[in-house]
């Protein structure tokens, strides 16, 4: 099996190993985690480095001086394991006063304190090393429908992101924000559901350059997306900043699975996506070790994820490479697809009669795709019987 190096750039939330297991019909099954025991723990596993959301770190209340200690300790601990941090992001959904949303919550006063809760970690996050501010707005959205005027909620959402790159730029801070979209959970509409609706958001803001997507598959399956369509469609814009890689399995709940459960024919297409068009920033881990699990069990459920990955990596590599597959790719014509409708331009085009009016449509519209034999050979390298 293969092993994970720092150079894999795999990272992990503090969040993830470190969820406790309660959900909305269960208690806690596990006690809470020390993050720097994580820090030790998933630099042992060969991970390149953690994140975190200010609460996951500093307990949401600690006094000024237990911060700097917390701070101190954690930063001990990525002295010594050589864990880096290069994303960090913002708790603004577990305190009640976020009921309605933070950056879009109606109250004008949460409004601000969400604001000013964002500014303070991403001084801190800075201080670590972070390059990237993910902004997921779980609790942006609504149940109702009155309640909740989306046009102008988005106004303020756009007010937000604005005064955040506002901030960044006046000091001097190498940070960019990375939008993550999710349909539903824990509100029962949430702002920005999928990725094509942020891609559409960035481009209204005063800094789209400074701010990119922070897919993650589940959320996009959620909504019966594709993911792999989608990060495709984020690579293409240029918007791929960071990734939450986890596992899912259909329309329903956030599962948050280890990588590799769940879909595994869109995993393996994620991997070759990621691994063919040059991807080359952190390979995230965003899941829950299900709550069934005892410690042990959290180790080796992000293991699995690190090795999970490597093994699609492999094996896509090997796809690609395999002389069948070239051939097959061929068949298919992708490399037609490849080539412009009209480099000899418009008025050649127009022109042309045989593009239109000599064209056999009967005869093209007869020609087979050969797509089953291609996709049949990723299966058998998927399988492992080539
Ligand atoms: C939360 C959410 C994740 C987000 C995290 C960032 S927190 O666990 O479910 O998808 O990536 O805020
Ligand atoms: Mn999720
Ligand atoms: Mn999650
Ligand atoms: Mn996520």
């Amino acid at each position: 099996m293969p092993t994970p190096t720092p150079a894999d750039k795999f990272t992990f939330g503090l969040w993830t190993v470190g969820w406790q297991g309660r959900d909305p019909f269960g208690d806690a099954t596990r006690p809470a985690l020390d993050p720097v025991e994580t820090v030790h723990r998933l630099a042992e596993l060969g991970a390149h480095g953690v994140t975190f959301h200010d609460d996951d770190l500093i307990p949401f209340g600690s006094s000024d001086a237990e911060r700097d200690a917390i701070v101190k300790r954690f930063r001990t601990a990525l002295d010594a394991t050589g864990l880096k941090v290069p994303m960090a992001t913002t708790n603004l959904f577990t305190h009640p006063v976020f009921k309605d949303g933070a950056f879009t919550a109606n109250d004008r006063d949460v409004r601000r304190y969400a604001l000013r809760k964002t500014i303070r970690n991403i001084d801190l996050a800075v201080e670590l090393g972070a390059t990237t501010y993910v902004a997921w707005g779980g609790r942006e959205g609504a149940e109702h429908g009155a309640a909740k005027d989306v046009r102008v909620a988005l106004d303020r959402l756009k007010e937000a992101f604005d005064l955040l790159g506002e901030y960044v730029e006046e000091q001097g801070y190498d940070l960019r924000f990375a939008i993550e979209p999710k349909p539903n959970e824990p509100r029962g509409d949430i702002l920005l559901p999928t990725v094509g609706h942020a891609l559409a958001f960035i481009g209204s803001l005063e800094r789209p350059e400074r701010v990119g997507l922070n897919p993650e598959v589940g959320h996009e399956q959620m909504a019966g997306l594709n993911f792999t369509h989608g990060i495709a469609q984020a690579l293409w814009h240029g918007k791929l900043f960071h990734i939450d890689l986890n596992g899912q399995s259909g329309i329903k709940y956030d599962q948050d699975l280890r990588f590799g459960a769940g879909d595994l024919r869109s995993a393996f297409w994620l991997v070759d996506l990621l691994e063919s068009a040059g991807y080359d920033g952190p390979r995230h881990f965003d899941f829950k070790p299900p709550r069934t699990e005892d410690f042990e069990g959290v180790w080796a459920s992000a293991a699995a994820c690190m090795s999970n990955y490597l093994m699609l990596k492999e094996k896509a590599l090997a796809f690609r490479a395999d002389p069948a597959v070239q051939e097959a790719l061929r068949a298919s014509r992708l490399d037609e697809l490849a080539r412009p409708t009209a480099e000899d331009g418009l008025a050649a085009l127009v022109a042309d009669r045989g593009a239109f009016e000599d064209f056999d449509v009967d005869a093209a519209a007869a020609r087979g795709m050969a797509f089953e034999q291609l996709d049949q050979l990723a299966m058998e390298h998927l399988l492992g019987v080539r």
